[in-house]
């Protein structure tokens, strides 16, 4: 039967069963479209990532003897949609069947399911054989239960996947997570290596998006790209990080520092999403290092990095496909405040922001604790409709794509959806950011100071915040000393002066 097969740009893995025969019945079809480019305005890096990875993609199939329809941006055939395309490829070479892969994006799930509502010939959906769970294995674990706590997931799936367990089933090391030991600032006892950045020439992909007129954010160097844009650059990404990195990779996760935007970080996240390189052999790989150099890697690296992968990346898919799509509606904090112009420049005098934010248009890349506690802790304490934080996620790194951006974004992040994906919400003073950088030594702003003209915006924004959501947050265990803390502020009489600050700022934010 001629059938016709969809890989979608993220679907690029080559070691997918579906690629292990060659049948000539079969065709594959990749495409670049405007309905992907345009739904939201991505980093230019990221567009010309996915699709300088496709193409290679595409080459590689072509010369192992598939036979691949490519169809470009610029084609003239091109219908800008992938229901429009299989559409009139389906009629155009009279195929018989149509398959895809499942996709990881709920918008293009309903979109693909509603193509085969209308199509007159069979259709049929694969696995995309990447992840370690099943889009609904989450909700099976959590059946009948109120808290999806990522612990409990984390170690379902230890045992399920026999990792970094004894012979009793029990956790290597005695401890289930050695998280505790992973929050250390960089304090220089170690050389940070340099990071692997490839040198990829990708001008001609560049002069496509612009002579198309697609909008995006963002610089690129187009002479010395650094993604990894095939299998072979996702492996030698990976060796990089076994070897140089992954020693410290626990001891400094949460540490930043205004001259290593990477420190001890993997970069593995595009290479992942796209599907070059498997969650698998990623933590098999890892696990192998460990054993073999033990003395170099210590337990809790390892225990980190698997927690990241088998952890948090699982779990975050899974609360994604048990919550879509009401999900993206959540805003538990009613709130309606804009991004603040400078997320788009980086022109602010906050150091941290500009950071974090001028990195990010830079290199389509921050780590997690500058996403969660600078970004996003500013824009939840500014009281921004998570709607647009969501829209500055998905669109400015090189590795956003819904299912992980947007419960890392508007659950852990934000905290709109309540407390399902985080159990309080990370918000900070200057004190947790200067004591995890270097940001604060050079700020415009005075870390120590609560009120007058150059206080830390966080120092006032944090109180207001809680003020304002007591009756939400008062009875949430996790947030401590808080609520006791602002009463007595309220009592003393510190409290007015330092929410008139806040006020201040949020009326001014624009200008921050
Ligand atoms: P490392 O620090 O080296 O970690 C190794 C791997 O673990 C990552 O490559 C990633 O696959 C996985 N991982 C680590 N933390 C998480 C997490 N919280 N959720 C899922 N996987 C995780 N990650 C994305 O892949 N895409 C996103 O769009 C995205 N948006 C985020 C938005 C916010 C607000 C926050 C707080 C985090 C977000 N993350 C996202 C998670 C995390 O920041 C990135 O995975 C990480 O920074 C990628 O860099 P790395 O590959 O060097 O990761
Ligand atoms: C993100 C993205 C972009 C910018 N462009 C394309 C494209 O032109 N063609 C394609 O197949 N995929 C692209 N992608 C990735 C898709 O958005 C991704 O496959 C879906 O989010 C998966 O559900
Ligand atoms: Fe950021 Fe405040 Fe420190 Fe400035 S003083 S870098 S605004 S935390």
């Amino acid at each position: 039967m001629k059938t016709l097969r969809l890989i979608l740009g993220d679907q690029l893995n080559i070691n997918h069963s579906w690629f292990a025969t060659i049948d000539p019945n079969v065709w594959y079809v990749m495409m670049e479209v405007r309905s992907e480019t345009d739904y939201v305005a991505h980093h230019i890096q990221k567009v010309v990532a996915i699709f300088a990875a496709m193409r290679n993609f595409a080459h590689q199939l072509q010369r192992i003897g598939h036979q691949v329809i490519y169809i470009t941006l610029d084609d003239k055939n091109n219908r800008q949609s992938f229901p429009e395309n299989i559409r009139w490829l389906i009629q155009a070479h009279h195929f018989q069947k149509f398959e895809y892969q499942l996709p990881d994006e709920f918008r293009v799930d309903k979109i693909l399911h509603e193509l085969c509502l209308t199509l007159s010939i069979p259709c049929q959906e694969f696995d995309t054989e990447h992840f370690f769970t099943t889009r609904h294995e989450l909700g099976l674990i959590f059946r009948d239960q109120k808290q999806y706590l990522l612990e409990t997931f984390y170690r379902k799936m230890r045992l399920k996947h026999n990792l970094l367990l004894d012979a009793k089933q029990k956790p290597l090391g005695g401890k289930w997570n050695y998280d505790a030991e992973n929050r250390k600032p960089y304090d220089e006892k170690v050389k940070v290596p340099p990071p692997l950045l490839f040198q990829h020439r990708v001008q001609p992909l560049v002069e496509l998006l612009q002579k198309q007129n697609v909008k995006t954010i963002g610089s690129i160097d187009s002479e010395n790209f650094s993604w990894s844009l095939s299998r072979k650059e996702a492996l030698a990404l990976l060796e990089y990080f076994l070897k140089n990195l992954l020693p410290y990779f626990g001891t400094y996760q949460d540490a930043m520092h205004t001259d290593y935007p990477y420190l001890f970080h993997s970069r593995l996240s595009f290479a992942l999403n796209v599907k070059l390189i498997s969650p698998h052999e990623v933590i098999e790989q890892a696990i192998a290092e460990w054993q073999q150099y033990p003395e170099k890697i210590s337990f809790p690296q390892i225990e980190g990095f698997v927690r990241q992968i088998l952890g948090w990346r699982e779990y975050m898919r899974g609360i994604y496909w048990l919550k879509m799509p009401e999900y993206a509606q959540l805003n538990y904090f009613h709130h309606q405040n804009p991004l603040p112009s400078w997320y788009w420049s980086g022109e602010t005098r906050m150091a941290c922001l500009r950071d974090v934010i001028t990195n990010s248009l830079r290199n389509a890349f921050a780590h997690h604790i500058q996403r969660l506690m600078i970004t996003g802790n500013f824009a939840l304490l500014a009281g921004v409709h998570p709607n647009e934080t969501d829209r500055w996620y998905l669109g400015i790194y090189a590795d956003a794509f819904e299912w992980v951006e947007i419960t890392n974004t508007r659950g852990m992040s934000q905290y709109a959806d309540g407390g399902i994906v985080g159990t309080k919400p990370y918000v900070s003073t200057a004190q947790y950011i200067n004591k995890m950088s270097n940001y604060c030594h050079k700020c415009f702003y005075d870390k120590n100071q609560k009120v007058g003209h150059r206080a830390c915006p966080f120092n006032s924004l944090y109180w207001h915040f809680y003020f304002r959501n007591r009756q939400k947050l008062e009875r949430n265990l996790r947030i401590g000393i808080v609520y006791p803390t602002l009463q007595r502020m309220e009592a003393n009489g510190e409290l007015a002066s330092i929410l008139q600050q806040a006020e201040h700022y949020l009326q001014n934010a624009e200008s921050l």
